[in-house]
């Protein structure tokens, strides 16, 4: 006969659901995904891809979404995520004037009970295109002709 005690007969229970539930929290394969996109980009072109892992057995299913930058309200909504791939698309035409960088978080949640989570930042640059008209050379033009016009008047109505 073996005096099992209970403290120990309830640890190894304890230990025993732990890894069959959820032991493993999911790792992102990087901490933060850099990408860049042109300005004036369509709706939903590819920015890039996320990916995180899970060392559990069960339970091991990865879903992915997108949460505010810390510090930054709002950005999430710039971007969308594919639930199950991770391919992160431009929710949004970006405008290089406005917005030159974006950042987001993108977070990866397992299908475990209880569900673990791992987040990563994604940082994305908008790149600049030669979309602005030059106005300034416009507007001398078009001030310069009439202030002339107003001294030739006023010289020909006194001579
Ligand atoms: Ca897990
Ligand atoms: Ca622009
Ligand atoms: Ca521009």
């Amino acid at each position: 006969m073996v005096d099992l005690g209970g403290p120990w007969w309830t640890l190894v229970v304890a230990e025993g659901l732990a890894f069959e539930v959820n032991a493993h929290a999911p790792a992102f394969v990087s901490d933060v995904y850099h990408a860049s996109v042109p300005e004036n980009n369509e709706v939903g072109v590819q920015l890039t891809r996320v990916e995180a892992t899970d060392d559990d057995r069960y339970g091991n299913r990865i879903r992915y979404r997108l949460a505010d930058a810390a510090g930054n309200s709002q950005t999430a909504r710039l971007f969308a995520v594919d639930t199950d791939t991770g391919v992160v698309t431009a929710a949004v035409s970006f405008d290089r004037e406005r917005t030159m960088t974006v950042e987001a978080t993108v977070v990866a949640e397992d299908s475990g009970h209880p569900p673990l989570s791992a987040s990563a930042l994604l940082i994305v640059t908008v790149r600049d295109l030669d979309d602005e008209r030059p106005a300034f050379k416009q507007q001398r033009y078009r001030y310069c002709p009439p202030i002339l016009d107003v001294k030739l008047v006023r010289r020909k109505a006194r001579s």
